[in-house]
């Protein structure tokens, strides 16, 4: 059965009005039956969100036929623990059958995972890392403003999940963007998991968006159906530039006498004497014993939803090349190769290439696309999280979009959020500037030492570090048309273009970056240092040093890091001696990664790397080096102690 309402009219009909009930009640029986079922889940917020989502479902623009119709509305479950009342509900709409979910719900392999995931048709977005939800769909609603979309995005969220800081980030930003395209479902039920929000974390919701300018409306009671499709259908229609939020006061586990207003079952199901129990309330038959024999069955995969990236069409511009001789910071090459990808790309009626930085436009060297592409410059303010989640949304809409901040805060300070961006293959480009050492004056804090460690964990990110600003140029363009997440770092010295040995420049107008593939900037056959990003210059250094003292020794340049040129480490091996330098937690980064490919292909030879193996101080650049042993002169000396 599937219901389609229509928004114009005043009330529903009681047509509407008992199909409605007849679909709760199969959605109930749904949501106990695969809770039980599984041994696990969360039936309570199921029950109190379930009123609110049928009747959404029923308002909204989609397609189950179609779920990546272009024109369709996103809903964002922010509360991903509800899985069963969204299955249930997706069901009843046509996504798939009740069968599918039932007998497969929180199965290794099947599709329809314990917390909502976009393999399941229907959804949208990955999530259960509560806080987050409301950024990833204001960063849909601005997509849509920025393409001239009118599709809607609404999203659900709990009232515990309100206690998460990043929610307000999310509600000023929404505000200040006039994002009347964006409606907030709040399930009200006043439970979460250790009592009620009262106990656990006092909080006043709705004045959260009434202080930001929101349209705030409340439902005394959100199980009314006429009162939700009324409040519902005004704020999907309007278009005041006021964000609407919707706070519906539901009852946990509501429909079932014994289970209404009990914390325990927002995350526990029912015991099988209890679940005899509800079914007889509910009225229908207890399937429990037939779906049970079901589950024994090897599990199905056919429901699973393949992930599709948006198709892209971005002109790379045309490279810049800087002369030999040249100093200059990367995030200044950064800066103008973006600028030069809006001049590419973005006209007034079709912006492509899109923009966030977080308080730091001038350090990050946004000023010029900012500019440019007024319209698809987002400053979000000192709100990272908010922020990083928010680029996802706007990603996923095919949107290019380029997230730049320091180091630090664009990767240590927004760990999960990157990571939801990763599980979404939600194409994000996290360019940070001030990273490593190279930060100098502004001390430890401010040295993002961390990135390749954390990147590495993600299974769907890149990590590229250029080396100069020739390299920042092309990586810049070639992340700007390959699809995937992908983390770009870079110093903040102004650095040599790097050259050959004959004195031109080394990635010159012929050059494009290939991810996975490392350059020689040297070769030789003593000995191979392989490096990458800030400290490029003083590895140089060091193979002056060197090469004046008579030894033949070899330069690679890994700016690719994820993936890693493994040949080229094995190339390297030929040599027989290899060091590793970096700007890096000596622990977590390439020295790592090289010593393990070295390893795993039995290379007994000379090894050794040289990185950050301790906090760095506040000083200059080329002292916190040296304080390291990252310096030309001592990357030398270690080397030529390994070459004995
Ligand atoms: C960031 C984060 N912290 C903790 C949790 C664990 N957790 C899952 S649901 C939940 C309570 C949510 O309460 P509420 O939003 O009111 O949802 P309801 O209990 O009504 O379903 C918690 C703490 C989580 N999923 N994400």
């Amino acid at each position: 059965m599937t219901l389609q309402l229509t928004m114009q009219s005043s009330e529903l009909s009681s047509e509407e009005l008992s199909t409605l009930q007849e679909m709760r009640v199969r959605c109930a029986k749904n949501i106990l039956l695969s809770t039980s079922l599984a041994g696990s889940g969360h039936p309570g917020g199921s029950l109190s969100t379930l009123d609110n989502l049928l009747v959404t479902y029923g308002c909204m623009r989609h397609d189950a036929s179609q779920p990546d119709l272009e024109e369709r509305d996103r809903v964002i479950m922010s509360i991903g623990h509800v899985s069963p009342a969204v299955y249930a509900t997706l069901a009843e709409y046509g996504y798939f059958t009740e069968g599918d979910f039932l007998s497969g719900f929180r199965r290794t392999g099947s599709g329809f995972p314990g917390h909502v995931e976009r393999i399941v048709p229907g959804v949208e977005w990955d999530t259960g890392n509560l806080g987050q939800g409301l950024s990833t769909a204001v960063g849909l609603a601005h997509g849509f403003k920025i393409q001239n979309r009118s599709n809607k995005v609404i999203v659900f969220m709990g009232d515990g999940e309100h206690q998460k800081g990043q929610i307000i980030e999310a509600i000023r930003y929404a505000s200040k963007y006039k994002l009347d395209n964006l409606i907030v479902v709040i399930d009200r039920n006043h439970l979460q998991i250790c009592g009620t929000t009262e106990e656990v974390m006092p909080q006043s919701i709705r004045s959260l968006y009434s202080t930001n300018n929101w349209d705030v409306q409340y439902l005394e009671d959100g199980h009314d159906y006429n009162a939700y499709f009324q409040t519902f259908s005004r704020a999907y229609q309007k278009s005041d530039g006021v964000p609407t939020v919707i706070v519906s006061r539901t009852i946990m586990s509501k429909g079932i006498s014994f289970m209404e207003n009990i914390p325990k079952y927002h995350g526990s199901p029912l015991d099988r004497d209890s679940l005899a129990k509800a079914m007889a309330e509910l009225g229908v038959e207890d399937e429990f014993e037939k779906w049970n024999a079901i589950r024994q069955q090897p599990v199905a995969t056919d429901t699973i939803q393949e992930y599709k990236a948006p198709e892209l069409s971005v002109s790379g511009g045309t490279p810049l090349v800087y002369e030999a001789g040249t100093m200059l910071d990367n995030r200044s090459a950064y800066g103008n190769a973006l600028l030069s990808l809006a001049e590419a790309n973005n006209r007034d009626d079709n912006m492509i290439i899109t923009g966030i930085s977080c308080d730091l436009e001038g350090s990050v060297k946004m000023g010029g696309f900012h500019k440019h592409s007024p319209k698809a410059y987002m400053e979000a303010g000192i709100q990272e999280h908010h922020a990083a989640t928010m680029a996802g949304g706007l990603a996923s809409l095919g949107l290019v979009t380029f997230f730049s901040t320091f180091g630090a805060f664009a990767v240590s300070e927004v760990y999960n959020q990157n990571r939801l961006n990763d599980f979404n293959h939600a194409s994000v480009k996290v360019v940070a500037t001030h990273v490593g050492l190279d930060v100098g004056e502004d001390g430890p804090t401010h040295q993002c030492i961390d990135y390749l460690g954390l990147f590495r964990n993600y299974y769907r990110s890149s990590v590229f570090m250029p080396a100069d600003p020739n390299q920042t140029d092309r990586i810049i363009r070639y992340i700007a048309a390959a699809p995937g997440n992908v983390f770009v770092g870079m110093g903040r010295s102004k650095t040599p273009v790097i050259t050959k040995e004959d004195g031109s420049v080394f990635f010159d107008s012929d050059y494009s970056f290939q991810a996975g593939k490392g350059d020689w900037l040297r070769r030789g056959t003593d000995a191979t240092l392989i490096t990458y990003g800030a400290v490029v210059p003083a590895v140089m250094e060091a193979w002056e040093i060197l090469k004046a003292a008579g030894h033949s020794v070899a330069v690679l340049n890994m700016a690719s890091l994820v993936p890693l040129d493994k040949d080229a480490v094995l190339q390297a091996a030929d040599t027989g001696v290899v060091l590793t330098v970096e700007d890096h937690h000596v622990e977590t980064g390439l020295g790592s990664m090289v010593g393990t490919v070295l390893a795993e292909a039995g290379k007994g030879i000379s090894f050794k790397r040289l990185g950050v193996s301790q906090y760095g101080g506040s000083g200059k650049p080329a002292d916190l080096y040296a304080s390291q042993g990252l310096d030309g002169k001592s990357i030398a000396e270690t080397l030529s102690a390994m070459l004995g």
